[in-house]
């Protein structure tokens, strides 16, 4: 174990590495102010996920679905990318190839600085036509009558529900960049949602060290090399800070990607 608590062969493997994968769920968010959705205070706590993020949720009541998708956008609209999201979008200058993957929907990466991020369940801020899937800027008032695209078709927040195929070529994206990792973390989710949660097994198979950067163990937990149980915004800074400041004094100092 380094002084600062983290394992020589995570820093070791780090000091190496030429492509890392951070993929990220709603826990990394949780310090932002955005509730996660299981677990203390989670949304879905109160809700089933399949009334209010489901096609049928959304045919069945598509007024309470907007009631939903505003509020959390509202919300989202008003929070900042914490420590935890900057840590990621630092790290990107030490490593050839660093992509985020993320579940969320609230942008917070692409706010906090990280430039290459695949979106797996699309983004909170977006409105598409169910039908043509034309994207639709205007704002949505669920009180008034819902607005239809040219086509007639209804008009949907652009995220993935249940039962929804990911936008394919994000998918494929992510799955490649898991098979070619050489260090994959696993950041703040609760790893049951598929097919997001295969894309670590996937990266652990073609034998990437896996690290899970968890409040609390999750299925994945006895699959990972390394464990590091805490608050993302606490952990990926310290472990940035740990990680520089050992390439600082290694002969050579800095080490360009
Ligand atoms: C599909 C967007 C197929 C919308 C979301 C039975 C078995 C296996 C799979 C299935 C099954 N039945 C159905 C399925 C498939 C289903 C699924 O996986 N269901 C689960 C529930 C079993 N998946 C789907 O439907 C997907 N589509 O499979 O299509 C298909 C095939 C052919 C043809 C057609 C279709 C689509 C899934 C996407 C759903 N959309 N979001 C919206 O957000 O409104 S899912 C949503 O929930 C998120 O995007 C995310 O993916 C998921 C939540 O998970 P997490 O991000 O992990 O959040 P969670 O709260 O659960 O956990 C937070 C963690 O952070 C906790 O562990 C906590 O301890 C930790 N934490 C908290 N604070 C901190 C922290 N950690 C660190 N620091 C902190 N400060
Ligand atoms: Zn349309």
């Amino acid at each position: 174990m380094d002084m600062d608590g983290f394992p020589d062969s995570l820093i070791n493997r780090l000091d190496r590495a030429r492509r890392v994968v951070f993929a990220t769920g709603a826990g990394i968010s949780a310090e932002s102010g955005v509730p996660t959705f299981r677990g203390e205070g989670g949304i879905w706590n109160k809700m089933r996920p399949e009334e209010l993020a489901s096609v049928d949720g959304f045919m069945r009541n598509p007024q309470l679905v907007w009631e939903w998708y505003q509020h959390r956008r509202d919300l989202m609209s008003r929070v900042e990318p914490n420590p935890g999201h900057f840590a990621i979008a630092a790290f990107e200058q030490h490593f050839p190839e660093l992509t985020v993957i993320t579940q969320n929907i609230d942008g917070l990466h692409r706010r906090a600085g990280s430039s290459r991020i695949l979106e797996l369940h699309g983004d909170i801020s977006r409105n598409k036509c169910f039908d043509c899937g034309r994207l639709y800027d205007k704002e949505i008032n669920p009180d008034e009558d819902l607005p239809r695209c040219g086509c007639g078709g209804m008009i949907r927040p652009d995220v993935v529900w249940f039962g929804e195929m990911l936008p394919h070529d994000v998918l494929q994206a992510a799955f490649e960049a898991a098979e070619t990792a050489e260090i994959f973390f696993s950041v703040g989710t609760s790893a049951v949602v598929q097919p997001a949660a295969s894309l670590p097994l996937v990266a652990a198979r073609r034998g990437a060290f896996l690290v899970e950067v968890n409040l609390e163990p999750t299925p994945l937990t006895p699959v990972a090399d390394v464990f590091l149980q805490g608050k993302s915004g606490d952990i990926l800074p310290r472990l940035l800070k740990q990680f520089e400041s050992r390439r600082k004094a290694a002969p050579g100092g800095e080490k360009t990607p």
